[in-house]
């Protein structure tokens, strides 16, 4: 029995496959049988491969179209209740990111808008989100909890992230971020609150809510120390571990998470010379989250020039959240990897396809290989460095995922 195959020809590929470069296919073609890339290259060696012939039972012309893997968005915290344009304006008025939330606004002020929404409406409001995500060829996308913080409502969160993964053309990773930020109903009592998380662990991994383990490490967070447990906790249940680490402060965060083989650390404003080395003895990827960089008006980047010379890859994502990032692009985050950070737009690219896949622990997807995923974007451009080129507009045309076009 063969699998019945599915061509789609006339392309520009962009496989990013090999270390570098775009890796085009001029007159290229993808054979697709089932979820899975079967063939990919150019026409004229498919036609001489034999590869093709009488397993093909659908052609798809691309017209000569730009095509690259499917986008992945690493880090993201799609699903929560409300908005914070008020916080917003008080920051235009002068108050700034740290102070509202000492003065319990914030991921506070989130947290009760979630606890408040009933599940249908989370998942109603999470999903018109997603949905604008996937229109700009995301394909892949890794949804955070931090905004329920106790048992339930954690729980409640991550439940609606697996249901989006379900009913939506979109590949789902679940992280639990129980410690992003103190409840009131544990002020003055952060260590009760981290025992609290850790107890909630195994019962989220057992209800098969969980792929990875987060934690916010900041002084507005947690303290290295408190990271260090959830991490146990984590290590203890064999959940890999990411970290909100160095954003508005240095506190050592990205060394800690490097010596638990941390996925990735993210955001990385305040990164150390030793945070850089640590990441790249561990295999750590950086995840760079321009828009959060961007919209907080941070005035400290993160050390692109040293992650590059240590080796450590780079990932780029969202961070769509309502308080520091309400984008709805992962494009423009492409966009101001280049322009804020210096990313070139094939590590933006690659930062949001091959490299955003690796921070999610994934093989499977992110470049254009026969054996992997089938998850492609089709756009109305003619170079890949138009993809971060542009901002405004969306011109991805057309979406495949797991070999279905949406
Ligand atoms: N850093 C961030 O940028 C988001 N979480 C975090 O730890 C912001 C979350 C928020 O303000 O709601
Ligand atoms: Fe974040």
């Amino acid at each position: 029995m063969t699998t019945p195959l599915h061509l789609w020809r006339n392309a520009r590929l962009v496989t990013l496959d090999g270390p570098r470069g775009w890796g085009l296919v001029e007159g290229g073609a993808l054979l697709v049988g089932g979820d899975r890339l079967h063939w990919v290259g150019p026409m004229a060696e498919l036609n001489r491969s034999g590869s093709a012939g009488p397993d093909i039972v659908a052609e798809h012309d691309l017209g000569g179209a730009l095509v690259t893997p499917g986008l992945v968005d690493c880090h993201t915290h799609l699903v929560y209740g409300g908005q914070r344009a008020q916080e917003f304006e008080a920051r235009l008025n002068g108050a700034s990111y740290e102070d509202i939330a000492k003065a319990g606004g914030g991921i506070r002020s989130t947290m009760a808008a979630t606890r408040a929404a009933s599940g249908d409406e989370l998942f109603a409001s999470a999903a018109q989100r997603a949905r604008g995500f996937m229109a700009e060829g995301v394909t892949t996308m890794e949804i955070k909890s931090g905004y329920g913080l106790n048992e339930a409502d954690e729980a409640r969160c991550l439940t609606v992230a697996r249901r989006l993964g379900r009913e939506l053309s979109l590949g789902v990773r679940t992280t639990s971020l129980g410690a992003h930020a103190l409840p009131p109903e544990f002020e003055g009592r952060p260590d009760d609150y981290i025992a609290a998380v850790c107890r909630w662990l195994p019962a989220q991994q057992a209800a098969g809510l969980v792929d990875a383990v987060d934690a916010f490490c900041d002084r507005i967070g947690f303290t290295p120390a408190q990271t260090r447990r959830v991490f146990e906790a984590a290590q203890a249940l064999g959940l890999p571990v990411k970290l909100h680490a160095e954003q508005l402060s240095d506190q050592q965060g990205a060394v800690l998470a490097a010596e638990f083989k941390a996925l990735s650390c993210d955001h990385l404003e305040h990164l150390s010379p030793a945070g850089v080395q640590a990441m790249a003895a561990a295999g750590t990827v950086a995840v760079l989250l321009p828009g959060a960089c961007y919209f907080l008006r941070d005035t400290t980047l993160p050390p692109v020039q040293a992650l590059r010379d240590a080796g450590v890859p780079m990932a780029v994502a969202s961070d769509h959240n309502p308080g520091s990032c309400p984008t709805g692009s992962l494009r423009l985050m492409l966009n101001m990897a280049c322009t804020l950070f210096r990313l070139t737009p094939e590590e933006a690219l690659r930062g949001a396809t091959t490299v955003g896949a690796l921070a999610l622990g994934l093989h499977d997807r992110g470049v254009l290989r026969a054996g992997l995923r089938a998850d492609f974007a089709v756009w109305d451009l003619s170079h890949p460095s138009e993809l971060a080129y542009g901002f405004g507009g969306n011109p991805c045309r057309r979406v495949v995922a797991g070999g279905v076009e949406r």
